[in-house]
């Protein structure tokens, strides 16, 4: 394991050897007076001089800190405290020194006067902070031996964080990965989100049933945030607009309704190898005041209570739905919660510069939107700069329109986000106006463009008038944009060329395609520490985690009978420990020398977790009928689940039961042994993901063509070493390509003839449609083979009757061909290990990083700022930085 002394290339080391005595390192100093504090008589330089060095990270640096904060934090005594108050400690030891690369970062990229990309997301899957904090502070090893002298492992402290879901799925460890890829490329950015009191559900299985639980992850508290009590915002709902002449210009007032606050509470995201650390800033919503005095004088003591609770409820709890628009108003008032504080805060901060120059805004600010759920801060950004700061319109449509980028995550329609006008106008009556001006300025140049095609003008507006009035957020967004994106390249191809084929049209250098990508310190470096160990004997430093390009010079180890060894047994110690984790979980005993086959992903239809069971219960049927010596030949496999389902979504509901149903009867069944076991993971997150992927050896991505936007667990499976089972759909096209069609499996239906095949399935009596494979195991299903229930029996109609959207009975018997292949294959040992392995070193690709670059390069147009690293010796650390001439010749470059 320790595998720092030798092959870590660290920058980060806070403590040195001075005379054979640990000496810490030097921080940077700013100057207080760009800081707006030049009024201030106070001499600061004592101050510096107290803090001018980092703590240490000698390892008695470290335990004296961790029993420090088991007393002056935690108040425990420090010869009687638990392991979660061991985690605790060990935390706060950890957010120290968190919080000075933090602080440091901040002024340093304020006295650069950095341009930061401002990344708006509605969902942070962050997961588990304490080893990824400690892998990218570079502290691990020093941590968990100065962890063992106290009497703890620190593997074990690991499991006593809670995991913090605030998200749903990709979209928001997408954004997680995102901002772990910012931090250690140096970029100045931000997330911005809301801190939900309840994340996302907990799932637990009743019966076969999932029931929803809530997930009050802050229940033990959050040691890794910092509650800003300085950084708050107003925030109003309703009210009305009032129209005031001010020197013969008609200003509009938004007044009225309620206020509330929102207020600040940063995580800290530190890089790998670098002193940046950014922030990931999450809103809470607050009563504007204590009291509604007004209730209070007439002795309503209880109603200004309750006013002061209704605030409260805004931020309390996530929308469990995953590509769907729940459509509800709290929804839109958090969305509304989000933009309003986050401008607010990017605005404050852009007015903190020297001179105020609202033209430099866009060459300071880059807004990118996470989906629709953030547009409105298009508005909110435009209603900042008319109504507050007084520009024209004109002028504060410029500055908007160059400032945000938008990224689209999905082509479904009922994922396409709509809100209802009299809603919009009830809640934000100002904002209506604003959007109503938008979209007569933009319909103005379509009719310029294409005269009086009504067609156009519809589908290009940004308000839809069939019905009920509804604003578009899509279009919206595209209009407010300067770029938009989707997140694969089939994706953007779908993109130009359906759903937003007029906008295309019309702009379509407005249109870049960004595949996603998956951090690799969590879903490597964290998850699989003896793979990261493997590469970085064989390449002889950790540079691969901040390179992943670097893994092509273990191209010629794939055939090397020693690494193929060593990466066979890393994957046997992987499936321990997922074995283990299921025994505890599902108390099921899975073979660990059966194939570990595993989908886990949101449940969805057009995910079709429904195909996979469905062919499981066929090769249940096909072993029944097996003879002793056929059986011989069957591959055992593992068939494991992981996934939520939306508690709304009952056809999703309904194939977890179905899952487990099946489990029940084939795990069960003495016949069957160890040929084949079926097992439903609850509760599938961030945490137990790192457990899940680095043991799969296939995984299915098995989406209808053009439904799945990107996908990205597909990315986190293939690092970790795994063979795809997929259909050629969101990046699996492009992992395809990267891993070569001969170490993937690849099925189904093509994109390009999914419309023609509906409309086969839609004209073709059902019994010649469904092969007779699945046809046998719909009447398995009919006679109770899997338990006498209705439910299950309306799962299978909700495809036999001309209604298969998703193509399952079309793409079945290509399904079971791919898994006969997957079989023949996983035969020969060796040859699975070697396309295995290439799957994993032609991964990096998938890196966040690369997908960041893209970003940072062809749509923000940001450049990388290092925060000063920590000097050894005083008179070497970095002074009242100014700006170099590359620096500033650069800056002025990029201003536009
Ligand atoms: C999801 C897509 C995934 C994609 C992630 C991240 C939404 C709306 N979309 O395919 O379904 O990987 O976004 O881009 O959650």
């Amino acid at each position: 394991m320790d595998q720092k002394s030798t092959y870590r290339t660290s920058v980060r080391r806070a403590t040195v050897q001075v005379g054979g005595s640990p000496s810490n390192m030097y921080r940077p100093e700013y100057q207080v007076e760009q800081f707006g504090l030049q009024a201030s008589p106070r001499d600061t330089s004592k101050i510096w001089e107290l803090m001018d060095s980092y703590q240490g990270s000698d390892k008695v640096a470290l335990q004296q800190s961790i029993v420090h904060h088991v007393e002056y934090t935690l108040a425990r005594t420090r010869f009687d405290f638990s392991k979660f108050h061991s985690y605790q400690a060990l935390s706060h030891s950890v957010r120290d020194r968190l919080i000075e690369a933090f602080n440091d970062t901040n002024l340093h990229f304020h006295q650069m006067d950095a341009k930061r990309i401002y990344y708006l997301s509605l969902e942070f899957l962050i997961g588990r902070c304490l080893q990824n904090a400690l892998v990218n502070l570079d502290l691990e090893d020093d941590y968990r031996e100065a962890l063992l002298e106290l009497g703890y492992k620190l593997e074990e402290l690991y499991d006593e964080e809670v995991d913090p879901a605030l998200g749903n799925g990709g979209l928001g460890r997408l954004a997680a990965c995102f901002l772990d890829s910012l931090a250690t490329l140096n970029y100045p950015s931000f997330g911005y989100g809301i801190r939900y009191t309840y994340g996302i559900f907990k799932q637990l299985i009743k019966d076969g049933y999932q029931v929803e639980s809530p997930d009050f992850w802050l229940n033990q508290g959050n040691p890794w945030e910092i509650e800003r009590l300085d950084v708050q915002y107003q925030i109003r709902f309703y009210g009305f607009v009032k129209k005031v002449w001010d020197h013969g210009v008609e200003r509009s007032v938004w007044e009225g309704g309620e206020t509330i606050m929102a207020r600040a509470y940063d995580t800290p995201i530190p890089g790998y190898n670098t002193q940046n650390t950014i922030a990931l800033r999450l809103w809470k919503s607050h009563p504007a005041s204590e009291f509604d005095f007004s209730s209070f004088n007439t002795g309503d003591y209880f109603k200004a209570l309750e006013q002061r609770q209704k605030a409260e409820y805004i931020t309390s709890v996530l929308y469990p739905n995953d590509s769907t628009d729940a459509g509800k108003e709290l929804r839109l008032k958090q969305q509304y919660l989000l933009v309003s504080a986050s401008m607010q805060d990017i605005v404050r901060r852009f007015k903190r510069r020297k001179v105020l120059d609202w033209n430099a805004f866009p060459s300071k600010v880059a807004v990118q939107l996470n989906d629709t759920h953030p547009a409105l801060a298009i508005v909110e950004l435009l209603r900042i700069l008319i109504d507050i700061e007084q520009l024209d319109n004109m002028s504060a449509w410029q500055i908007v329109t160059k400032s945000f980028n938008y990224t689209n995550h999905t082509v479904l329609p009922e994922a396409l986000e709509k809100w209802g006008v009299p809603l919009i106008e009830k809640l934000l009556p100002r904002h209506l106006e604003i959007i109503y001006l938008i979209n007569f300025l933009f319909l103005e140049k379509v009719q310029q463009k294409y005269p009086n095609n009504w067609g156009k003008l519809s589908a290009l507006s940004i308000v839809e008038e069939e019905g009920t009035k509804k604003v578009r957020m899509s279009n919206l967004s595209i209009v407010g944009s300067k770029f938009v994106n989707g997140v694969a390249k089939i994706h953007t191809e779908l993109l130009k060329t359906t759903i937003f084929k007029e906008f295309f049209e019309m702009h379509p250098n407005k249109f870049q395609n960004k595949t996603n990508g998956v951090t690799p310190r969590r879903w490597v470096r964290c998850a699989n520490p003896a793979l990261a160990a493997l590469y970085d004997r064989v390449l002889g430093s950790d540079k691969w985690v901040q390179d992943m390009e670097q893994l092509k010079q273990l191209e010629p180890n794939a055939t090397d009978p020693q690494f193929v060894r060593d990466f066979q047994m890393i994957k046997m110690e992987n499936k321990e420990r997922f074995v283990h984790w299921i025994r505890k979980t599902c108390q099921v005993d899975l073979n660990i020398d059966s194939l570990f086959d595993i989908q886990a992903k949101r449940i969805h239809e057009y995910k079709r977790q429904l195909m996979n069971i469905l062919y499981v219960i066929y090769r249940y049927l096909v072993i029944k009928e097996s003879s002793p010596e056929e059986r011989k030949r069957i591959v055992p496999r593992s068939v494991c689940f992981g996934g939520k389902a939306a508690p709304g979504y009952a056809n999703a509901k309904r194939v977890i039961k179905l899952i487990n149903s099946v489990a029940d009867v084939v795990n069960n069944d003495h016949q069957i042994g160890d040929l084949l076991k079926v097992v439903f993971m609850p509760n599938y997150n961030v945490s137990n993901a790192q457990i899940i992927i680095p043991a799969a050896e296939l995984s299915q991505h098995i989406s209808t063509a053009g439904t799945e936007a990107s996908g990205t667990s597909n990315m986190k499976f293939i690092m970790n070493g795994c063979l795809i089972l997929g259909t050629l759909d969101g990046a699996n096209v492009e992992i395809d390509e990267a891993v070569g069609r001969e170490n993937i499996f690849i099925f189904g239906t093509q994109v390009e003839d999914v419309d023609n095949m509906k409309e086969k399935m839609r004209n073709t009596d059902p019994h010649e449609y469904f092969p007779q494979e699945l046809l046998k195991v719909f009447q398995e299903i009919d006679n109770g083979r899997f338990g006498h229930n209705e439910e299950l029996r309306w799962i299978i109609d909700s495809i036999r009757h001309k209604n298969d959207n998703y193509l399952v009975g079309q793409d079945f018997k290509d399904y079971i061909k791919a898994q006969q292949q997957v079989d023949e294959l996983y035969r020969q040992p060796n040859e699975w290990a070697k396309k295995s392995i290439y799957n994993a070193i032609r991964s990096f690709k998938f890196s966040s990083d690369r997908t960041i670059q893209e970003y940072a390069e062809e749509i923000w147009q940001l450049k990388p700022i290092k925060v000063p690293e920590p000097a050894a010796q005083k008179h070497e650390r970095v002074k009242g930085i100014t700006l170099s001439k590359s620096q500033q010749e650069m800056a002025d470059k990029i201003k536009n």
